[in-house]
């Protein structure tokens, strides 16, 4: 039995770290905007053994899986100490997300899970479950994760078993070992998701970006991404939240629409990574799309391109929740270099490179959606009539 258990545990060993330390290449020529890569760089066989099994031939002789992780996903992300840091959303066999913060020294490939997932403090109301933590570095000095809290819904009857309440947690911290929990967000919608900070004070407030929906799943009234200010963050609450990125009738955000990480400042405006759903005969399928807004005012869009900026492709397509790309995380490089962290089908972690000047001719230069058949030939025809025409 013991030889057994030595051979399983050298296999798994070894696979892990095959895994884990398998180069990354990008994916050539790319479309211009961004480079996509070969491997995802996080899935649910990044977690360590030693998470996985419990490594004791006494108590566990058949060397089985005690704590499997079924996805890891949906991470926010930040440089820390001169390494890519994500806080991913690991999730167990069980259903249940927690965070789990990967490092990675060049940001593409190496991720390796600290020893510990976050012991995220819970509040009188506990959490059933949390995910999504989109990591702000704000002004004021601390480390912010919002992420969505979700609990059964007190009035749902006992037959329905799924009726739920998503809100904004909040929680801080100075290493991203110590978490400190703060009072969930309160706003006037019933649902909450997609809650992010901004990393400046506004008019000396925190300002947050929302997505009040009316149901758990259906943005309803609710949609479109919102913008709303609040004086503290050890006790937030929103008064007046304004749209400023709507639903809109045939786009790519037609269904709802959500915040991605925390705009990254340029000296054109705020750029922002956002996701966009619309409802298919194969039900919903989420893609990322671009806008920037004004770097004075907050709430005005200035460039929106056209359509999606990443969708689900080849082996992205199909996973627990399939036809969904979603991303809570980006990390802007010194020279200019923007990693991408994006998840596919809520199943694992992927990431794509860019530049911001890249990133800023993509936004600038890419024609806004005319929201008709017509405007998409005329645009088409202009690219057409240019070259060939030169
Ligand atoms: O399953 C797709 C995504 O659905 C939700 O996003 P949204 O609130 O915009 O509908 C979230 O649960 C997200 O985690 C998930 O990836």
């Amino acid at each position: 039995m013991t030889e057994q258990f030595n051979l399983r545990l050298s296999q798994l060993t070894k696979d892990w770290q095959q895994l884990v330390e398998k180069p990354n290449e990008k994916v050539e020529p790319g479309n211009g905007i961004y480079h996509r890569y070969v491997n995802p760089v996080i899935t649910a066989a990044h977690a360590p053994v030693f998470w996985r099994y419990d490594i004791d031939p006494e108590t566990n002789p058949y060397l089985m899986e005690r704590f499997g992780i079924n996805a890891a996903f949906n991470a926010g992300a930040m440089k820390w100490k001169g390494k890519y840091i994500l806080a991913v959303r690991t999730e167990g066999l069980d259903r249940k997300s927690f965070f789990a913060i990967a490092e990675s020294p060049n940001g593409v490939d190496n991720f390796k899970f600290w020893n510990y997932p976050i012991s995220l403090p819970e509040r009188e109301d506990p959490d059933t479950n949390v995910y999504d933590m989109r990591l702000t570095q704000h002004e004021d000095g601390w480390i912010y994760g919002l992420f969505c809290t979700e609990r059964r819904d007190p009035s749902a009857p006992l037959h329905d078993q799924s009726m739920a309440i998503a809100a904004c947690g909040i929680a801080r911290t100075l290493d991203l070992i110590k978490w400190e929990r703060l009072p969930d967000l309160k706003t006037s919608s019933p649902q909450q998701r997609n809650v992010v900070l901004h990393p400046e004070f506004v008019d000396g407030k925190y300002a947050l970006y929302t997505r009040p929906q009316d149901s758990f799943i259906n943005a309803g009234t609710g949609g479109g991404i919102g913008f709303g200010l609040t004086d503290s963050m050890e006790n937030a609450v929103i008064d007046e939240e304004r749209i400023i990125d709507t639903k809109q009738y045939h786009t790519v955000y037609e269904a709802k629409n959500g915040q991605g990480p925390a705009p990254i400042k340029t000296p054109e405006g705020w750029l922002h990574l956002a996701h966009g759903v619309r409802n298919t005969a194969a039900g919903l399928r989420y893609v990322l799309y671009m806008f920037m807004t004004d770097l004075h005012d907050l709430t005005k869009v200035i460039y929106k391109p056209a359509g999606y900026f990443i969708a689900p492709e080849g082996e992205e397509r199909v996973g627990d929740v399939s036809n969904v790309i979603f991303a809570n995380g980006w990390i802007l490089d010194s020279d200019g270099k923007v990693f991408i962290y994006y998840a596919s089908s809520d199943t694992r972690m992927h990431v794509a490179t860019s530049t911001i000047a890249q990133l800023l001719d993509y936004v600038k230069n890419t024609v806004a959606d005319g929201l008709r058949s017509a405007t998409s030939v005329e645009t088409l025809c202009g690219i057409i009539n240019k070259n060939l025409n030169k």
